[in-house]
């Protein structure tokens, strides 16, 4: 292995919009985080030697320019400029503000919603109601990829999810996600009007899905997992989780950068819950803000997952709402741009009191 060099910002402060605090003001030791209305303090580097070993440290942001941190697989200045940059528009969505993708389950197995929407015609007028809500991206799956889960033939999932995204497109303008992992989906999907194509394999699992998926020139939201979701969360493994996640979600920006898909249209999530165990999903939790160096806006999905069932004993995932909130809201403390939710009411309502408190301003968004 090589010697490998992240940064994660911290000391986040989000400040109002009337402060125009300048990048890089005298007085003010700040960098902007994405271009957007937040500035991080300080940095931790973290050291990943060839052997594994882990060197941390929290500098400041004076320190990391006058230091000669040694050679590593990309210098600290590459970092910091993939940090600071501002986010493209995904789809004509500003990526300077918090973001709401609203899950629609088309599934009769999905573990907390799954039977509920599994008909087209209640599927779309779901998805209407989380649009209403106030979500600005909706997520269609039509393969429950929760641990335990069986595969489904592509024949079903076509069938399930089209004549949804068909439907949708007819009476929103809202975007429009596809949740798949199968090349010939996102190709149908792309052709009945979809925006953007979710892959929770970050396109590894069908062989053809990097250069299908390049074909429709749609944005890619790419995700970590370990195994298969039949399998995943029996015994993963990690030297450090939330490094080996950032290695992985880099390599696949590169696979799609070479592969012809620009990196304005990435998306990197870290796949909570995807081959990972509560201490995985806390370490990457705690690390979101690292993630800004891929140099993508970040997706953050927690939303009545099993973590929040083991912090808090709340078996009954429709019970997970408060803790969905809560890692909702962490996301954004760290600057996390995309929020996927089961609850849009409820996650649009916290995002509009902590926007007005970080923001100082009624201006809702
Ligand atoms: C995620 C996801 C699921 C996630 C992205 C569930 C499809 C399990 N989780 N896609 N899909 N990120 N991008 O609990 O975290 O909704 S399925």
């Amino acid at each position: 292995m090589q010697n490998s060099i992240y940064l994660r910002p911290v000391g986040l402060f989000h400040h109002t919009t009337e402060l125009q605090i300048a990048d890089g003001d005298a007085g003010w030791p700040g960098l902007s985080l994405c271009g957007g209305p937040a500035t991080f303090a300080a940095v931790e580097v973290i050291e990943r030697g060839a052997g594994g070993e882990i060197f941390r440290r929290i500098v400041s942001l004076t320190d990391l320019f006058e230091r000669d941190w040694g050679r590593h697989n990309l210098s600290v200045s590459e970092i910091l400029d993939a940090i600071r940059a501002p986010r493209s528009p995904l789809m004509g969505l500003r990526m300077d503000r918090p973001r709401i993708m609203g899950i629609v389950n088309v599934t009769p197995d999905s573990f907390s919603d799954g039977g509920k929407w599994s008909d087209s015609k209640s599927a779309i007028q779901h998805a209407l109601e989380l649009a209403e809500q106030g979500a600005d991206i909706l997520d269609i799956g039509g393969e429950s990829t929760r641990p335990g889960s069986d595969a489904v033939a592509v024949a079903d999932e076509l069938e399930r999810v089209i004549p949804v995204i068909k439907g949708l497109r007819e009476k929103t303008d809202k975007l429009i996600s596809v949740d798949t992992r199968k090349s010939q989906v996102m190709a149908a999907a792309a052709e009945a009007g979809a925006d953007i194509l979710n892959d929770v394999s970050a396109l590894t699992f069908d062989p053809e899905a990097l250069d299908v998926a390049a074909d429709t020139g749609l944005p890619v939201m790419l995700m970590h997992a370990q195994g298969d979701p039949k399998t995943m969360n029996d015994n993963p493994q990690y030297s450090d989780v939330a490094l080996d996640v950032y290695d992985f979600l880099a390599e696949r920006i590169k696979a799609c950068a070479d592969a012809g898909i620009a990196k304005a249209k990435l998306i990197a999530d870290p796949g909570i819950g995807f081959g990972k165990h509560l201490h995985h999903n806390i370490s990457v939790m705690n690390a979101l803000s690292l993630y800004h160096g891929l140099g993508v806006p970040i997706l953050l999905g927690a939303s009545r997952k099993k973590l929040i069932g083991q912090l808090c004993n709340v078996e009954d995932p429709e019970a997970r709402v408060p803790g969905s909130l809560a890692a909702a809201l962490s996301g954004l403390a760290q600057g996390v741009q995309i929020t996927r939710v089961h609850d849009v009411a409820e996650t649009k309502q916290a995002f509009s009191i902590w926007q007005a408190a970080s923001l100082g301003s009624e201006e809702q968004v």
